[in-house]
C-alpha cells in the first residue's frame, strides 16, 4: 500500500484499488484528497502496463463519499471556488480519460461531489445500501465537478433535472431503473468480487482495443470532434497493431488470443 493522508492506494496483482480514506467525514473529499487522487491517478496512468483496471471505494460500509468537505466552504470566495472546481474537473476529466477502465464501488452515500466522482468513472456497482444525490441546490450553489453534464449524459435531462433540483436522495433501485449504476450487489465483499470478475474479463482482451473503447465512446461527448470520423481513424490506425492480426489469427486457428498491447 503506498503512502497516503486522505486515500489508501493498493497495487493488486492486475489492478489498482483506490479507498477514500476520511471515515469520520463520511469519506467527505476535501482539496487534499482530490490533489491525492490526482497524483494517485497520474502514477496509474503511467503504469498501465499488466493492470486492467482501477477500483474506488469508500472506506467502511456507510459512504462512498458524502460529499465535498463543507467545512472547507467557510472559506470560499469566488477566486478560490473557481480554482476548487477547476480542480475538481482536471481530477474527473482524467479519471474518464483513463486508458484502463475505472470502476466506482459506490458502497452506501454518493452524494454531490462522491456522486460527480462516481460519474467521472467508466462503471458503477453499488451495495444495496447505496444513496445517490446532487444536494448542492440545498447549499444555494449548483454541482461544482461536472455533475451538472455528467449526470445529464448518463441518465437523461428530466431524471438529471429532479436529481438536482430536488435534492431529493435516489436508492440502489431506482439508479439501477436509472441507468446510474450498472449493477447492485447485497454487500462490499460481493460488490468487489462482481468489480475483480468484470476487470478479469476485461483482462483478456487488447490493451490497445481498451483504451481506444473508452477515447472512442468518450468522443460522444466531445464537442470540438466528430465521434464517427475519429471511430474511422481509430479503427483504421488499430487494424496496424499487432493485437488486431493476434486476435484475427487467433479466431481462424480457434485458439484464445494472446495481446500483447502492441
Ligand atoms: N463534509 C464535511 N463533513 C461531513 C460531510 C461533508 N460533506 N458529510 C458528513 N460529514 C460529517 C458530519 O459533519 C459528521 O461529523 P461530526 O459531527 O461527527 O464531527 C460526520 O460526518 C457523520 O455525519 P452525520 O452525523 O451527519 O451522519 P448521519 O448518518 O446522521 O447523516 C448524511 C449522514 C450523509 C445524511 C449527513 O452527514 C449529510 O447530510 N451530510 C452532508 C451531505 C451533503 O450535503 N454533502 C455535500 C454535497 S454538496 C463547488 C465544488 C464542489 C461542490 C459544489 C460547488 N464549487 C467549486 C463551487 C460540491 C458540493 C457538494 O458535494
Amino acid at each position: 500500500m503506498r503512502k497516503y493522508q486522505f486515500i489508501n492506494f493498493h497495487i493488486k496483482e492486475n489492478y489498482y484499488l483506490i479507498e477514500i480514506n476520511r471515515p469520520k467525514q463520511l469519506n467527505a473529499i476535501n482539496k487534499g484528497t482530490i490533489s491525492e487522487l490526482k497524483k494517485c491517478f497520474t502514477e496509474i496512468r503511467s503504469s498501465t502496463k499488466g493492470f486492467y483496471g482501477v477500483i474506488i471505494t469508500g472506506v467502511g460500509e456507510k459512504s462512498f463519499v458524502a460529499g465535498a468537505d463543507i467545512v472547507e466552504f467557510n472559506e470560499l470566495d469566488q477566486e478560490s471556488a473557481k480554482k476548487l472546481s477547476e480542480n475538481g474537473h482536471e481530477l474527473f476529466n482524467t479519471i474518464e480519460s483513463m486508458p484502463i477502465p475505472v470502476i466506482a464501488l459506490v458502497n452506501g452515500y454518493s452524494l454531490g461531489g462522491g456522486c460527480e466522482l462516481a460519474l467521472s468513472c467508466h462503471l458503477r456497482i453499488a451495495t444495496e445500501n447505496a444513496k445517490f444525490s446532487q444536494p448542492e441546490i440545498n447549499l444555494g450553489t449548483i454541482p461544482g465537478y461536472g455533475g451538472t453534464q455528467r449526470l445529464t449524459q448518463i441518465i437523461g435531462k428530466g431524471r438529471a433535472l429532479e436529481m438536482m433540483l430536488t435534492a431529493e436522495m435516489v436508492d440502489a433501485k431506482s439508479a439501477l431503473e436509472y441507468g446510474l449504476v450498472n449493477y447492485i450487489l447485497d454487500d462490499k465483499e460481493k460488490a468487489m468480487e462482481k468489480s475483480v470478475s468484470i476487470l478479469n474479463t476485461v483482462k483478456r482482451k487488447s490493451p490497445k482495443a481498451i483504451a481506444n473503447v473508452i477515447k472512442s465512446v468518450n468522443n460522444f461527448y466531445n464537442k470540438d470532434v466528430n465521434g464517427f470520423d475519429q471511430e474511422i481513424k481509430i479503427f483504421s490506425k488499430l487494424c496496424n497493431s499487432e493485437d488486431f492480426k493476434e486476435g484475427v489469427n487467433a479466431f481462424h486457428e480457434k485458439r484464445c488470443p494472446s495481446f500483447k498491447g502492441k
